[in-house]
């Protein structure tokens, strides 16, 4: 059952945010090419080692006709990897008994490739992994998601950790993308970067220096690295196929690659970045959404996470999209951002452009942690109290949802008809 006041309020605190038109259908009739980008944290960007950039591909796309949110956060909880596409393409929160995948599999859906789809867009997906993992093959037709191209169905000429490698995948796919009919929605799940990050010597460029010589950052900043490259040489080949010019390429991390949890990754990254590795550094994922030919250049500072990238999306691309109808906000129309957090931490936790709030594990409220996300400074628990309530409100109310397979509902009639159901 649901707290009717708890949802109540949720409803007003979404009613107080600003909504615009600001970029609206800036990519409309756009082929989509969305890469999910395993492990992909956001302090690798624009960061470098001996002097050497970690990312130079992506920090230039960032700097040239994109749109780079710089506070972005991923939400994944059980279903990791899946859970990333799962919020990003449906705007609601992953299942917390099982993955999302799992639990709903027999759900019906309305989500950015559904959408999509409805405006005339077919749809491909290309994973270096087989088509079963995570339930893949039985959840993409209600995801909207036609096409998929997994390991079963590429030429594996390359295997790195634990699949066909980004490169081949990439280098592969540019012909499916070629006989597709157009616009197209195509989904990339890359892989080369998935722990524990090895990488044939080969591709390791990056001198790393004997501070972080065969430790684990050293593992994982190789493989980003490799990651970036290919993600150029992909770019290079769309232009080759006139594949580029007519296309929007969004880039966004799946989920944290390090823990912080872990004391040896935790020490290093905190040497790395100068300051203490905490929760909400982990959880930071690049956002990057290239425009070629768009006239746009921006950085966008409200804080946001996957939650956000359906409505963001339908915002760019000329969905109509009920601002009540999933549990994201279009960011580039709103400058109260807030993300709920959801794996490593208790329910209730949550990001704003103010704080980050970290509940404590034993469910005492006084127990938990809250720190100013400019300063680092500590700031009182109980000036977090409406936020914890609001995080709590927006992962049940979305559980609820989905358990009763009402999402097609909701994007009729916003999420307030459930009170009125609940009523009855
Ligand atoms: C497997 C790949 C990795 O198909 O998506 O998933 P993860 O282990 O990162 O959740």
């Amino acid at each position: 059952t649901l707290n009717v006041e708890q949802v109540q309020a949720l409803m007003k605190s979404i009613d107080s945010e600003k909504v615009g038109k600001n970029y609206h259908e800036l990519a409309k009739g756009r082929n989509v090419i969305v890469i999910q980008a395993e492990s992909i944290q956001n302090f690798v960007i624009n960061a470098t080692v001996n002097g050497e950039p970690i990312t130079p591909v992506l920090n230039e796309l960032i700097g040239n006709e994109s749109i780079y949110f710089d506070r972005y956060y991923e939400q994944v909880g059980w279903g990791n990897t899946s859970d990333a596409e799962f919020i990003s393409h449906n705007g609601f929160y992953p299942s917390k008994r099982i993955f999302s995948y799992k639990a709903y599999e027999k759900n019906e859906f309305v989500t950015l490739p559904t959408s999509l789809k409805e405006k005339g867009y077919s749809s491909i997906v290309f994973h270096g992994n087989y088509a079963n993992f995570w339930n893949r093959d039985v959840v993409y037709p209600a995801q909207g998601l036609d096409a998929y191209i997994s390991l079963e169905d590429f030429k594996v000429d390359e295997e790195i950790g634990i699949g066909l490698s980004d490169g081949s995948m990439f280098r592969q796919s540019v012909d499916f993308l070629k006989e597709l009919p157009k616009p197209f929605y195509s989904f990339y799940i890359t892989l080369t970067s998935h722990h524990p990050f090895d990488l044939p010597e080969e591709y390791k460029v990056i001198e790393m220096g004997p501070k972080y010589q065969d430790t684990v950052l050293e593992k994982y900043i190789q493989t980003v690295n490799y990651l970036d490259a290919q993600i150029g040489e992909f770019i290079e080949l769309l232009k080759l196929e006139g594949l580029y010019d007519d296309s929007m390429i969004v880039i966004y991390g799946d989920h944290k690659g390090l823990d912080m949890r872990d004391e040896e990754a935790n020490e290093l990254i905190s040497s790395f970045m100068g300051r203490e590795y905490k929760e909400d550094e982990m959880h930071k994922v690049p956002f990057i959404v290239h425009i070629p030919g768009g006239g746009v250049q921006k950085e966008v500072n409200t804080v946001g996470g996957q939650i956000d990238f359906f409505p963001t999306m339908a915002n760019l691309l000329g969905v109509e999209l009920n601002l009540k109808s999933t549990f994201g906000k279009d960011l580039l129309n709103t400058e109260n951002g807030f993300v709920a957090m959801q794996s490593h931490v208790a329910q209730g936790s949550f990001i704003s452009n103010e704080m980050v709030f970290i509940m404590s594990n034993d469910g005492v409220f006084e127990n938990s942690r809250a720190w100013d996300i400019h300063t680092g400074e500590p700031v009182d628990v109980y000036s977090a109290r409406e936020g914890f309530e609001r995080a709590i409100a927006e992962i049940n109310l979305s559980e609820y949802i989905l358990k009763n397979d009402l999402v097609p509902l909701v994007h009729e009639k916003g999420l307030e008809k459930i009170l009125e159901l609940e009523d009855k």
